[in-house]
């Protein structure tokens, strides 16, 4: 077990590569609104660590902790024992947009753009059925934890998170232990044999390469569950100042509300096709997307091309007439509850959960 990157696997030419070692690249999201289900190839790698490949036959996710039966379980098992379900999730980076925020003050983190977000079709058991056939033990405020001692990872010696049981076990939240992603099995970047899908939840949450799930009074103390991952309020500017407050402030479950434009079109010299995604924040779904192109005096209402179930993204798209040759557009979302975007974000030292209206020109 080392920070060896000889196992890497061969990657798609159409990523934009923020890092190589460890392999963090996001497609262009012009591309990526072009599809509901992302395919493979466009679906975003973040890793804190090398990739490497597990034999699915041998390969044992341990469940243990607050249960009354330790399980050990090869993914054959979980195939077997447990009802497999599918469900449509949008998978997003806490750093997604980080690069605008980091226009307003430099923040700390991977530059991604606005690319670090999927809607896949996940496929596996559900997380519920596994831990109520190990006995789990439901007390008011357990957690889960997860973790994957497949390589040792940047900030700690493997990579894990937790979420509320209460969460692992709502039906209605579909938390799955999957092992399918848009009906192919998952690939080494993206988990195999067996990642964590969790939605409405930030990606960090999505343990890949999942090993081991304990029941517990607390949540995960891994790095990226308590030092990471957190939105600092905006007075804190430093690593140092950032320190003493870690353990003080609350790991981040769910991402907000936001839109993006990923491609404007022109099609005649006074009009322009924009197209773009939405996400909501677990409160309720996006109902609407607006556009403007004066700024936010005026809006016009985006159609909705494209929303799935609970957890899907929300894919717009909107032809604007009598515009002048260029000039920028932005959008903003709106969800059931009437809460709208903001238009600006709220700077965090981190990057994170960067939501102000989306922007683009022509
Ligand atoms: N084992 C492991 N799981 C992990 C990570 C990791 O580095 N190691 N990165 C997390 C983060 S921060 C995100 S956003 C998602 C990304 O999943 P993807 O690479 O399949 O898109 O995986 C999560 N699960
Ligand atoms: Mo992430």
């Amino acid at each position: 077990m080392s920070m060896d990157y000889s196992t890497e696997p061969p990657r798609s030419q159409l990523f934009i590569v923020q890092s190589a070692q460890p392999f963090n690249a996001e497609p262009p999201v012009s591309s990526l609104v072009e599809f509901n289900i992302t395919p493979h190839d466009l679906v975003y790698c973040r890793n804190h660590g090398p990739v490497r490949e597990f034999d699915e036959e041998t390969y044992v996710v341990t469940i243990k902790g607050g249960v009354e039966r330790e399980l050990n379980l090869t993914v054959p098992m979980l195939k077997s024992t447990f009802e497999t379900v599918h469900v449509v999730a949008a998978v997003q980076c806490a750093g997604n947009r980080r690069n605008e925020m980091s226009a307003i003050k430099p923040v700390s983190g991977v530059g991604w753009e606005a690319g670090v977000i999927a809607n896949c079709k996940w496929g596996g058991v559900r997380l519920r059925d596994v831990l109520s056939h190990a006995g789990v033990q439901q007390q008011g405020n357990s957690h889960v934890c997860f973790a994957s001692y497949a390589t040792l990872c940047q900030d700690d010696e493997y990579y894990g998170s937790s979420i509320p049981l209460d969460k692992a076990m709502n039906l209605e939240d579909d938390v799955l232990l999957a092992f399918e992603m848009n009906d192919e099995p998952l690939s080494a970047d993206h988990g195999a044999p067996l990642r964590l899908v969790v939605p409405g939840y930030l990606g960090a949450r999505w343990v890949k390469w999942l090993d081991t799930i304990t029941v517990s009074p607390d949540e995960s103390p891994n790095f990226y569950q308590q030092r990471d991952y957190k939105v600092l309020p905006p007075t804190v500017t430093s690593k140092d100042e950032a320190k003493p407050l870690w353990g003080k402030c609350p790991s981040m479950t769910s991402l907000p509300l936001n839109s993006v434009i990923g491609s404007v079109t022109p099609t005649s010299p006074t009009s322009i096709y924009i197209k773009g995604y939405a996400v909501h924040s677990p409160a309720a779904n996006v109902t609407g997307v607006e556009v403007t192109t004066d700024g936010g005096k005026t809006w016009r209402e985006a159609r909705i091309t494209y929303q799935e179930g609970k957890w899907s993204w929300t894919l717009w798209e909107a032809e604007l007439e009598g515009v002048s040759e260029s000039g920028v557009v932005h959008c903003r979302a709106r969800d059931a509850t009437g809460e709208v975007q903001p238009r600006e974000g709220t700077w965090n030292l981190r990057g994170l959960a960067h939501n102000a209206w989306g922007m683009a020109k022509w």
